[in-house]
């Protein structure tokens, strides 16, 4: 049998076999009942003996899907852009689909050597100057307009050092990164879809003490965490609320009137043990009008040094909603049809189905109880973590613990909330193992198209030759275009995505450049400085010294730079200022000094800089380190450091 036929009788296999369905698997029953034991602890305390006890039978029932080849044949290009959170990487991934072939990674809040960030001047003006190091990336959003993709902006989140970042999708590059005040760690991130982006949501988890400054560590009157709302042009924060409970994840309606939030430890407790023991907590629904009249109007205080306006909407605020959920929900998502918001249980097997509508009543006072909004609480599994839409009515929710996602019918749970008898389930498909977000085709916006979706699975075992203690995570290509989905690819990821966004490509055409624009802002500060020196940075390959500063322009042409050598004296601080006039796309070049932690990438009509002390007398070669030119190897030059 060819490789190419036992794939596709691989993949019949996949289709028709009952590890398909929860029920009936051929280890499907031994391993439910593993993951019964043990549930709550498993999620609480992140189970890795419950992990270990499910590998046999998960070895043995491994679908064999189609390779992504079959669907995207060598030069051929991809119909999506999935734009990837790399986790504690700080980094975003642009992956294609359904090839999942990886094409490039843009750094975020982490130094990067293959194009110098974190060592080039101009992307130093980013970072801050005493940025810290690194971050924890989860949530990867595209700018909307009108609840549609428009292709401008991705907004991050960074949890370990509670900033937001933004990156410009013209040139895939962070241009902005700013630090959420009042806050610690931000979590939860989400764009306003109506009428544009606009806001960008985003939620502190963690509670601390105001103010943060050691004089009250244990009283939880002082603890609280605020939602906060980013102007997405400017980066400037536009305003935040103060709430109860930690804030998780958060997403935005369809009509601009709304943000919601999910919120556990209603217990108001400030350790761990406290946070699980009520049956419900919240999803928080925020009032945007309301909060925006609010501010206008004075009626908010501001913390410590900081003058962002702070609203109080804690209970018995009209700003805020708390609409009562169980158990420590997680996910936070809307549907694309504008009318509903679903909160995914997490400790509870339900996710809770919330009717925007109903929350338009609740506000005008025609309901009285905040449960009144719920329209929906379908059973679905163990430990419910996020969910996505098809947009043919159809929800995808991860289950963390049963290693599945479950695909159920929205009306249909509606109307099994109402007491009818019918069944929302459609399927319960296996994935490889313990997925955490998933993420549909277009599924967060208005043109969700059910296409593809992808399980973003936090344990590979032994899905891939081994390399270590440390895994890769895995995540899975499901064709979900069908009435029932289909496992279609394992791809293996560098730790640890959390969620990702899948995007055709219609939205980056045209928009994403092939090269530079010299006119860009981007580096905007360094061509001003030449100007200043009389340096015309498309010609002139030149050295200025300023007393202790030199200044060294040199443009870049394959395979030469323009300047041969340089001298400098030790202890002056050497700016080299790199200009690639090449015009050819693709033909990137590299400045690489030897000895001195130097590296930075130039693509075609970029200016990159770079500053340092040369501290070490002698000859230090540059040279280039991007593959450019028949004679690349030649393209080098020698920075002379006089004693
Ligand atoms: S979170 Cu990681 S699996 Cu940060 Cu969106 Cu749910
Ligand atoms: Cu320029 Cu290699």
């Amino acid at each position: 049998m060819s490789e190419q036929d036992d794939r596709i009788e691989g993949a019949a296999r996949t289709e028709g076999a009952p590890q398909d369905d929860a029920e009936g698997g051929r280890c499907g029953l031994s391993r439910r009942k593993f993951l019964g034991v043990g549930a709550a602890a498993g999620l609480a305390g992140a189970g890795s003996g419950l992990l270990g006890a499910m590998l046999p039978g998960a070895a043995n029932a491994r679908a064999r899907g189609r390779a992504p080849e079959d669907y995207v044949a060598p030069g051929q290009l991809d119909e999506y852009y999935g734009i990837w959170s790399g986790g504690q990487s700080g980094e975003v991934r642009i992956l294609g689909l359904p090839s999942m072939r990886e094409l490039m990674r843009v750094p975020v809040f982490q130094p990067d050597f293959t194009i110098g960030w974190g060592i080039t001047n101009e992307s130093k003006r980013v970072l801050g100057p005493n940025f810290p190091m690194g971050g924890d990336l989860h949530h990867p959003h595209v700018s909307q307009t009108d609840g549609r993709y428009d292709g401008r902006y991705i907004f991050v989140n960074d949890k370990a050092n509670t900033r937001v970042a933004r990156i410009r999708c013209d040139i895939m590059r962070t241009d902005r990164i700013i630090e959420i005040p009042n806050a610690q760690a931000i979590h939860g991130l989400r764009v306003q879809r109506v009428p544009r982006t606009g806001y960008v949501f985003c939620n502190a988890e963690f509670r601390v003490p105001h103010p943060n400054d050691g004089r009250d560590l244990d009283d939880p009157k002082k603890y609280f965490t605020v939602f906060t709302a980013i102007d997405g042009d400017t980066m400037k924060i536009a305003w935040q609320v103060l709430v109860d409970g930690n804030l998780d994840n958060t997403d935005a309606d369809y009509s601009g009137k709304y943000a919601a939030a999910t919120c556990y430890n209603s217990e108001d407790a400030v350790t761990l043990a406290g946070f699980m023991r009520n049956e419900r907590d919240w999803t928080v629904i925020f009032n945007i009008p309301r909060i925006e009249k609010a501010v206008k109007e004075g009626r908010y205080r501001t913390i410590g040094e900081s003058k962002v306006p702070v609203v109080d909407g804690r209970h018995g605020s009209d700003l805020t909603l708390y609409v009562p959920t169980p158990k420590s929900p997680h996910g936070c998502n809307a549907t694309p049809d504008g009318k509903y918001v679903i909160a995914n249980g997490k400790l509870s097997p339900t996710c809770t189905v919330i009717s925007w509508e109903k929350v338009d009543q609740y506000f005008a006072g025609k309901l009285k109880h905040p449960r009144d909004v719920v329209v929906a609480e379908p059973e679905l599994g163990l430990g419910p973590l996020h969910t996505a839409y098809d947009g043919r009515g159809n929800a995808y929710t991860t289950l963390f613990i049963d290693s599945q996602v479950v695909k159920w019918n929205i009306n249909d749970a509606i109307r099994a909330f109402r007491g009818e008898k019918v069944n929302y389930i459609r399927q319960k498909l296996d994935v490889n193992f313990q997925p955490g977000h998933n993420h549909s085709s277009m599924g967060e916006t208005r043109d969700a198209d059910g296409k593809w979706l992808v399980s973003l699975n936090k344990f590979s075992k032994d899905r891939f030759l081994h390399v270590g203690p440390l895994h890769p995570d895995n995540d899975q290509l499901i064709d979900i275009s069908g009435e029932r989905m289909k496992l279609v690819a394992d791809a293996p990821v560098y730790c640890e995505p959390h969620d990702c966004v899948i995007i055709h490509r219609r939205v980056f055409d045209g928009k994403v450049r092939r090269i530079w624009d010299r006119k860009d802002p981007f580096f905007a500060e360094t061509v001003a400085q030449a100007k200043r020196d009389g340096i015309v940075l498309e010609r002139d390959s030149k050295v200025i010294r300023d007393g202790r500063k030199v200044r060294v322009y040199m443009t870049s042409a394959a395979p030469l730079y323009g300047l041969k050598e340089f001298k400098v004296r030790k202890g002056d601080e050497v700016t080299v200022t790199v200009t690639n006039i090449d015009k050819i796309e693709d033909l990137s070049h590299g400045f690489c000094l030897a000895n001195y932690g130097v590296n930075m990438e130039i693509s075609p009509h970029e200016t990159s800089s770079v500053t340092f002390v040369a501290d070490k007398p002698g000859v230090h070669w540059y040279y280039c380190t991007f593959f450019c030119h028949a004679l690349h190897l030649e393209m080098r030059g020698r920075m002379l450091v006089e004693a």
